[in-house]
């Protein structure tokens, strides 16, 4: 059946999620012209809001199936502009000859009105005990929290409890879109805990990102529940219905088929914004389907956008006050620049030193042939090497160079690996003869991966050609030759403190000019 050969994960990020073309069987789906309000398409279960007998459905009114009020509401969202982008219109209604209420919501998107009317369940089975959740009370649990890990720990909790699912994640992305749980709370029933693995980029493909960068939240009551298919009308024009923003969008059988192999049938996933960037996901799972009204997904919503703006806060205010750090340390180091004559010992000697910047551990300045070290740095002739070696390496016009796996990149100091894996470099010239740099230790560690990381995506045969892997035991890398990340903040200071240097070894050079002239 399965051949288990792994592929290029790459094939993951070709399939077009937003066009799946059908929708969960929970809800009717309508499509309607923008301007119109014309039907251009529903799902093909349209006969639990219509009557067989009724005219076919393509190219009338919204309003011959929805009650005139909320058509009028649409259109009024419409004309100012506010029915796009994640936003939408809600409401509780009956329809024309069925009893039960349905809960539509409306939203606009790619020329297209969409409307999905749903059903609750009437089987309470997997409905979440009527929340005991006060969502005030738990905002102001978030915005207590001191640290991130409370504050993600705290937003599991709470989510939980207000949805019901069997286990919650807090997932956070790094800077190449690997993942990480860092929070977790389940039932205590379920002895699996996927809390501090680490997940591949490519288990949440690119245009899976960039979708829910824009689309707020997803759930899955069963994950084997049969999709229901849109069904067009003919005619110009009506491609491939853009479910970007639907609620009921069928998800990628791909990801079903992972969650499978994960032991996940009900699911969630919250995207969680900081400053505008997918940060990671709020993930929901549950063995069995697993239904959540409307009202508690909008709850679990702006729970996670609480957390998301208490990472922010928590996360600028660290920044903030590092930087401030830094800044005090840069402005002692340039007051002893101006009064030194030797912008080597200013830097070196003095009471502030290079090394406190950017949690070095060693430090130095490649002055021509002549090398300072301070801190734990490899010997001077290998710092000359490299210096030699970033001069010839660096492009024409740049002055600066960082990596935190520098001893890959130049293997011959790696011997050096333990006391400078991390490499922060400024040239204070454009001749390239002055360099400063800074070192960083390795920080020797192992990452448990949710799994073979190397073998994200095997070759199926049959209908599905790309499937996922379908171990998640704990895959253990030992990485070696990996210092501390530097933030782009400390490589704009480090140049910045170049160029001060830079104005006064000029003003030195022309000192001695005078005197020798
Ligand atoms: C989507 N993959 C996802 C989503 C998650 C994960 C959370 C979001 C969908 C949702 O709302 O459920 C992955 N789930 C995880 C991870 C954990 C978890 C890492 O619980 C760990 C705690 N996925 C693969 C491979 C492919 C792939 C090999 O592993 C492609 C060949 C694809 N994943 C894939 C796609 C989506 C996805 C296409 C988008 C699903 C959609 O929104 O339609």
């Amino acid at each position: 059946r399965v051949r288990a050969e792994p592929v290029d994960a790459s094939h993951c990020e070709r399939e077009p999620i937003h066009i799946p073309g059908s929708i969960q069987p929970n809800a009717v789906m309508l499509a309607a012209d923008a301007e119109t309000l014309h039907v251009l398409a529903y799902s093909a279960n349209i006969e639990e809001i219509v009557d067989p007998q009724d005219p076919p459905l393509a190219g009338r009114p919204l309003d011959d199936v929805l009650p005139r009020d909320f058509v009028e509401a649409i259109r009024a969202r419409l004309t100012a502009g506010t029915l796009e982008n994640g936003q939408s219109a809600r409401r509780r209604l009956t329809l024309a000859g069925r009893a039960a209420p349905y809960y539509a919501v409306a939203h606009a998107h790619a020329g297209r009105v969409i409307v999905e009317l749903e059903l609750e369940p009437e089987s309470a089975d997997d409905f979440p005990t009527a929340s005991q959740v006060d969502t005030e009370l738990a905002v102001g649990r978030l915005r207590a929290a001191e640290t991130l890990v409370e504050a993600a720990r705290i937003a599991a909790l709470e989510i939980r409890a207000l949805t019901g699912f069997e286990a919650v994640l807090v997932y956070r992305f790094d800077a190449d879109w690997n993942g990480e749980a860092v929070a977790e709370d389940k039932v205590p029933g379920w002895s699996r805990s996927l809390l501090g693995l680490r997940f591949p980029a490519s288990d949440i493909p690119a245009q899976a990102r960039a979708l829910y960068t824009r689309a707020k939240n997803r759930f899955v009551i069963d994950r084997d529940s049969v999709p229901v298919g849109l069904v067009a009308a003919p005619g110009a024009g009506n491609g491939p219905i853009d479910l970007t923003f639907a609620q009921h969008r069928t998800l990628s059988p791909i990801h079903l088929e992972y969650q499978r192999n994960l032991g996940v049938n009900g699911s969630m996933s919250i995207s969680i914004m900081v400053e505008g960037r997918l940060w990671g996901l709020m993930i929901g799972h549950h063995r069995r389907p697993h239904y959540v009204t409307p009202e508690t997904r909008s709850a679990a919503t702006v729970l996670t956008d609480a957390f998301a703006m208490r990472v922010q806060e928590i996360e600028s205010r660290r920044l903030w006050e590092e930087r401030q750090a830094h800044l005090a340390v840069e402005s002692r180091l340039v007051r002893e620049l101006t009064r030194s004559d030797d912008f080597v010992a200013a830097l070196t000697a003095g009471n502030a030193t290079l090394l406190d910047l950017f949690s070095a551990t060693g430090a130095g300045i490649a002055a021509g042939e002549r090398v300072t070290l301070i801190g734990r740095s490899p010997p001077a002739d290998m710092v000359g090497r490299i210096a030699a070696w970033l001069r010839d390496r660096l492009p024409a016009g740049e002055t600066q160079y960082s990596s935190s796996s520098f001893t890959a990149e130049y293997p011959e100091a790696a011997p050096y690996r333990e006391i400078a894996s991390g490499l922060l470099a400024a040239f204070v010239d454009e001749s390239r003869e002055n360099l400063l740099l800074w070192f960083r230790p390795e920080v020797p560690s192992t990452v448990t991966w949710g799994g073979d990381p190397r073998k994200p995506v095997l070759a199926g045969s049959g209908p599905v050609a790309l499937l996922p892997r379908r171990s998640f035991e704990r895959w253990v890398e030992e990485r070696t030759g990996f210092a501390a990340d530097w933030a782009e903040w400390q490589v704009h200071l480090a140049g910045s403190l170049a160029e001060a240097v830079e104005g006064v070894v000029l003003r030195q050079r022309r000192k001695i000019d005078e005197l020798t002239s």
